[in-house]
């Protein structure tokens, strides 16, 4: 009976997007071959599986709360993830850092790590038909204590850190060629001063040459695709961030590689939407780092805001989905963390969704014939439309719990499995 209901109002939204031009079974068929990028440290806190680690804020960032369950090692975190994933609609990727390899009981230090350690990552990933991507881990160690790694002014340092990012992206590439989908490879460091420095320019050319050194080795693209993320502070880097939006612009442009941007990681009143059709107009492609600036890079969940739909529109309106790479990126300890995961999650689905779902052919026609005031009425029509009932057809068809159903999924996880973990 629910069902009947249920495509009886999918129908009448049909309907009435098809008095717009809009095709709500093309808009499906497109939203199903969106694939996000799941980050693992939603799980555990950005903790990761070094043995005998202390939760520091060296490169600023540590999640706040200390709500009860968080996953303490690898077969916790994954089977969190399988029941998140469970309850996003469509085929997802996921996103692991460095700091959460199988390292057992062993101190193996950053620039020792290999594929060895991510065996078990990869094994369940093609049992579950998932895929990876990758990010060297270049905070939460004692030679980030002091704000730099690869612009460091020791030599040695900088080798470390050099060392780590080429394993790291060897172990991208080859998650990339056993899993058969590139890996995202995305670079961030937390690089720079609190107090203003005096030389802005020695780290930067020591960035640059330590990127050099690591781009020297080169991937197929089949296997491995290399993002750089820029920020514009940081706690410890309040007054000068080496990587800044500039600095990693330029140097992808000249390297080939893609620059990420994170919603947290510009001015407040900064548009990254706007972003994303000027620098598609000379870089191949992009990676978005989906998060919720709350006053500052404060790495709230995800929800269906503005600032998210309109990045999702950019990428839909300009015909670049596959040329945009959607990650999610935040950490929040404070609530239930599968909870976490799977509302940001359905947000960017949903946010693509709505953006699918524009009338787009009648807001160019009105657009081109300079029609403003149609324009805009069309543009509040359109925050109207019923997109509920077709993202409910979405989730229907994924064979996922629609409607808010599926938090009773996440509570009752919560009472069987998280509330069992002690000792966080
Ligand atoms: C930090 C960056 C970075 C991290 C993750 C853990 O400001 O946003 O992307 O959040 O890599
Ligand atoms: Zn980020």
């Amino acid at each position: 009976m629910a069902s009947a209901s249920h495509d009886r109002s999918y129908d009448a939204c049909r309907d009435h997007y098809a008095r717009y031009g809009v095709d709500t079974e093309k808009a499906l068929e497109r939203l199903a071959r969106c694939s996000l990028s799941l980050h693992v440290w939603q799980g555990d806190d950005v903790t990761g599986f070094e043995p005998a680690k202390a939760r520091r804020a060296d490169g600023g960032i540590l999640a706040t709360g200390s709500h009860p369950g968080r996953a303490r090692n690898a077969e916790e975190l994954r089977e969190d993830l399988e029941k998140a994933l469970g309850l996003i609609p469509g085929r997802h990727r996921v996103n692991l850092h460095a700091m959460y390899g199988a390292f057992g009981d062993v101190r193996v230090d950053r620039d020792a790590i290999d594929v060895s350690h991510f065996k078990g990552w990869i094994d369940w990933a093609r049992e579950r038909g998932l895929k990876l991507d990758f990010n060297a881990t270049c905070f939460n160690h004692p030679l980030a204590a002091s704000g730099f790694t690869l612009s460091h002014r020791d030599k040695e340092v900088r080798r470390f850190w050099i060392e780590h990012v080429k394993r790291s992206r060897r172990i991208a590439a080859t998650m990339g060629r056993e899993l058969q989908s590139p890996a995202v490879h995305n670079l961030w460091i937390p690089d720079g001063s609190k107090d203003a420095p005096f030389d802005r320019w020695g780290p930067r050319v020591r960035l640059r040459e330590s990127l050099d050194e690591i781009f020297a080795a080169e991937y197929s693209p089949t296997h491995l695709k290399d993002a750089l993320e820029s920020k514009l502070f940081g706690i410890g880097s309040e007054s000068y961030v080496v990587g800044s939006h500039e600095f990693y612009l330029g140097y992808a442009q000249a390297k080939g590689k893609m620059v990420c941007l994170d919603l947290g990681h510009f001015h407040p009143t900064e548009s990254v939407a706007d972003k994303i059709s000027a620098i598609l107009q000379s870089h191949p492609e992009l990676l978005l780092h989906l998060s919720r600036p709350m006053r500052w890079d404060s790495d709230h969940v995800v929800v269906l805001n503005e600032d998210l739909t309109a990045v999702c529109r950019e990428a839909v309106s300009g015909r670049a989905l596959d040329r945009v790479h959607f990650a999610l990126d935040y950490f929040d300890a404070s609530l239930n963390r599968i909870g976490a995961w799977v509302i940001g999650a359905r947000a960017v689905l949903k946010a693509l969704l709505i953006s699918l779902l524009e009338p787009e052919a009648a807001l160019r026609e009105v657009e081109e014939r300079g029609d403003l005031f149609g324009r805009l009425a069309l543009f509040e029509e359109a925050k109207a439309m019923p997109w509920a009932s077709v993202w409910e057809a979405f989730c229907a068809r994924s064979g996922v719990v629609s409607g808010a159903d599926w938090m009773d999924d996440v509570r009752a996880y919560e009472a069987g499995i998280l509330s069992r973990r002690q000792g966080m």
